[in-house]
């Protein structure tokens, strides 16, 4: 079974670890995320590729759900000493090398997609991971504060300002001129089934959907989302800000209306959300928290399940 999944950072991380789980026998492609990058110290970032490559191929720090476990920053300390901005964004030692060898490929002319493979060709992460794009799609934030209005970069916003400022506008920077990385829109002609996992669906999925034929693409087949909405708050990660920023109500039925029924034909809520409902989506109630393995497997399983029986 070739099962396609669009997958932002650490909720979608988990889940897929889930999904594996779920269905060890499928051949899953990741999309994911890049609207997250950022240049830093003239090296490039990719926090939803690298913490899907981490979560899946078993380097991540499980507690903070981003990073290397057994991390240490004696670089980030000794760029402090020189004064080195920005000392917001915590990169490690063992992290630094991911973004050397991605930075030093990049220059040497090989696209994102090809910089992923060769990373995870150590990783082995069990999933084929693919940006969703290998042109330039930054997310940046519009914001107000006593410096004016300015736009600032997703990471600032989310990091260093921990989404406090209210965000005027979310734009990813470059999507209209972004094409599909190579190898997106064919595992998406050939999937059995496409699963979304609840990632932000502003940031992450809904980025994902920004790059042109994306989402044309998966509206041809059949799609099972898992609501990222439990009882009107995010299980994790600041998607209420997100979904506030565009104006979008946050619950499981807005998510649902934000990604259309010409996407969803199933969407998987909380059992507290048992009463959304849309027309032409199926909507099935269940736990949704991935508190261990065990039970991301079975919201994957379920999910899996239901695009099955909806095919
Ligand atoms: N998130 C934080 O809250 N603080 C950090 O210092 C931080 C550093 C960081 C470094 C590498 C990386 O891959 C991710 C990192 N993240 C950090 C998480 C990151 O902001 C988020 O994972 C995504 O961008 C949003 O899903």
């Amino acid at each position: 079974m070739r099962i396609v999944s669009l997958a932002g950072g650490i909720g979608g991380a988990r889940f897929l670890r889930g999904l594996k789980a779920a269905v060890p026998e499928a051949r899953i492609t990741v999309i994911g995320n890049t609207g997250d990058d950022i240049t830093l110290f003239g090296l490039r970032v990719c926090p939803d590729l690298d913490t899907v490559m981490y979560t899946l191929g078993g380097g991540i720090d499980e507690d903070q759900g981003w990073g290397r476990a057994k991390e240490s920053h004696v670089v980030k300390e000794e760029l402090a000493a020189y004064g080195m901005q920005p000392q917001w964004f915590g990169l490690g030692d063992r992290d630094f090398a991911t973004h050397i060898v991605r930075t030093q490929m990049l220059n040497a002319g090989y696209p994102l997609s090809a910089v992923t493979e060769a990373l995870c060709d150590r990783w082995r992460p069990g999933v084929r991971l693919l940006p969703m794009t290998d042109d330039r799609a930054e997310t940046h934030v519009v914001i107000e504060d006593d410096e004016g209005r300015r736009a600032i970069h997703f990471q600032e916003w989310w990091v260093r300002l921990r989404a406090s400022v209210p965000a005027l506008e979310i734009a990813l920077v470059g999507a209209a001129e972004a094409r599909p990385a190579p190898g997106v829109l064919d595992a998406v002609a050939e999937a059995d089934l496409v699963i979304l996992p609840p990632s932000n669906p502003v940031v992450s999925i809904g980025t994902i959907l920004q790059i042109p034929g994306i989402r044309e693409a998966l509206s041809e087949k059949t799609v099972v989302g898992v609501s990222p909405i439990i009882g009107g708050a995010p299980v994790r990660g600041m998607a209420d800000a997100c979904l506030t920023a565009i104006g979008v109500e946050t619950s499981a039925q807005a998510v649902l209306e934000l990604y259309g029924a010409g996407l969803i034909d199933g969407w998987l809520v909380a059992e507290q959300d048992a009463g959304v409902r849309l027309d032409g989506v199926r909507v099935e109630a269940r736990p949704l928290i991935m508190h261990d393995d065990e039970a991301s497997a079975d919201i994957a399983r379920a999910a899996v399940t239901m695009a099955e029986e909806l095919a």
